[in-house]
């Protein structure tokens, strides 16, 4: 899934009344201030060939296997058609009622015993429907190992689903919607607010003991605790400067890095030297400068002690090794002598990473690995970015972590940062996408936070870094607020 910009289509929803804030009664009897009706987007064939879209692009992230697909009825009776219809899958129809004639299945279709079936939904909260068609599937000889899901209000389906086998993957969380309404003021602040509130009040949801229904229990589960940045910083195998960072990230209250893409020396080293007391890494792109010097990186090199940042050159390698190895060290900017931190694609296979490691690794410097981009219609997700993964871990000495849209890996070792970022969200005229901190940072599970022209274009750059952090951070500690209560 490209995990950049469902934006778009968030909006889209909003405007066809998809979702809609109110006082709304739920199947369990329950009032919402949030209502989602998918029902309407029968009416809107366009929408639906993207809900077809975004869910088959799914199905291939995640690798999923299945011998057909089932929709739970109604609404996602015609989206499981068209993903079928499209793809040239085969279809089973669930019957809500049996026929009294004829053969009295509940699931039309062929199929044979042991046959895996993915459900697809249009909206789940508790996952009651899903499991209700599951056990129709079931009854009848079928596998249910995944469902897909367009819409998942969070408040515990995943989990739920979960401790009955089922793995859901949800296309757009609650969160994600919120923000994106907010950042493009479809909805208010104080919307917002009362969502929030209603969803983590009510996101746990438990299989009652006595009677097998699915009821809200008061009480938040514990979910699996994070780590906090400092304590990722101590781990034994953590990378020597993924630690430095980590630490300069919980010293500062920062998760932000600048992305510094201006062209001349003396506007790089003053922007360096104003926003520093508010970054933990500056990112740079050193071949857009016209007057690059040995002298001027010493001088940022300084810049970066005086203030407590790291450098990270943008350079995104991508040669054989030996070829990288001169690029890192030599040439006309010999990189490995003043940035602590590069990055590579790994297109060219580990070879890269050897050839960097050989110069950056005595030097104490560490490396990004590109896993996914934020650029509109990149080719970095699914296998791509799993393959990429892999390679970060037989490479953990040197490689720190990742240019990614959202979390990639549990280990915590690694570090995740996101590019793309404004405090709306959005794109630019080139396919850049834009999501806001909060998303990156709170629902996607990233660490840090790479901000260009959101800072750059500002009148007041030092104000709108502060900004950032202080949105990167609040962001991050609300994360670290959920687990066990
Ligand atoms: P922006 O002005 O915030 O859009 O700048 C983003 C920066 O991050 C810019 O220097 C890009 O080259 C860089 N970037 C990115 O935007 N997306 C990516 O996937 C990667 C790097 Br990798």
């Amino acid at each position: 899934m490209d995990n950049f910009c469902l934006d778009s289509f968030i909006l889209k929803l909003h405007d066809v009344n998809a979702v809609k804030f109110g006082e709304y009664k739920m199947k369990s009897g329950m009032m919402t201030p949030i209502y989602v009706d998918l029902r309407v987007l029968v009416s809107h064939p366009r929408l639906m060939n993207q809900v077809s879209m975004l869910m088959y692009q799914k199905v291939q992230d995640e690798g999923l296997q299945f011998d057909s697909i089932c929709g739970v009825p109604y609404t996602a009776l015609p989206m499981a058609t068209i993903i079928c219809s499209k793809n040239e899958l085969p279809l089973l129809i669930r019957r809500k009622e049996a026929k009294d004639y004829g053969t009295k299945r509940m699931v039309e279709g062929s199929f044979k015993d042991g046959d895996t079936c993915l459900i697809i939904e249009d909206t789940v909260t508790t996952g009651s429907s899903i499991m209700e068609t599951a056990e129709v599937l079931y009854k009848e000889g079928l596998k249910v190992t995944d469902a897909i899901v367009l819409m998942d209000r969070e408040q515990g389906a995943v989990d739920t689903l979960a401790s009955k086998g089922v793995r859901l993957h949800p296309i757009i969380s609650m969160f994600k919607l919120l923000n994106v309404l907010q950042a493009s003021e479809r909805i208010d602040t104080e919307t917002v607010q009362k969502v929030r509130k209603f969803i983590s009040d009510h996101n746990t949801f438990r299989p009652n003991e006595d009677n097998g229904q699915y009821v809200p229990v008061s009480k938040k589960q514990c979910v699996e605790q994070e780590l906090t940045y400092e304590a990722r910083a101590k781990l034994p195998n953590v990378q020597p400067l993924a630690s430095k960072l980590l630490t300069v990230m919980a010293e500062k209250q920062s998760n932000l890095c600048v992305s510094a893409d201006v062209t001349s020396t003396e506007d790089l080293l003053h922007l360096a030297d104003t926003l520093g007391p508010k970054i933990c890494l500056l990112k740079t792109h050193v071949d857009i400068l016209k007057d690059f010097s040995v002298a001027f990186s010493q001088k940022l090199q300084a810049v970066a002690e005086k203030h407590n940042f790291l450098i990270f050159e943008d350079r995104k390698f991508a040669d054989i090794g030996n070829t990288v190895k001169h690029q890192y060290e030599g040439g006309l900017y010999q990189i490995s002598s003043w940035s602590h931190i590069v990055n590579a694609h790994a297109v060219p296979g580990p070879g890269v990473v050897s050839g960097l490691a050989s110069v950056g690794r005595p030097l104490g410097r560490g490396c990004l690995l590109i896993a996914q981009m934020s650029s509109q219609g990149s080719l970095a997700t699914g296998e791509y970015t799993k393959a990429v993964v892999k390679m970060a871990e037989e490479h953990s000495d040197f490689v720190m972590g990742f240019i990614c849209g959202s979390k990639i890996t549990k280990r915590p070792e690694f570090i995740h940062m996101t590019p793309g970022v404004q405090m709306k969200a959005g794109a630019d005229i080139l396919g850049q996408q834009y999501t806001t901190p909060e998303d990156v940072i709170y629902n996607k599970g990233s660490d840090l936070i790479i901000v260009g022209r959101g800072i750059l274009e500002a009148s007041d750059r030092l104000e709108a870094a502060e900004g950032y952090r202080k949105s990167g951070w609040d962001a991050y500690t609300r994360r670290m607020g959920q687990g066990c209560q």
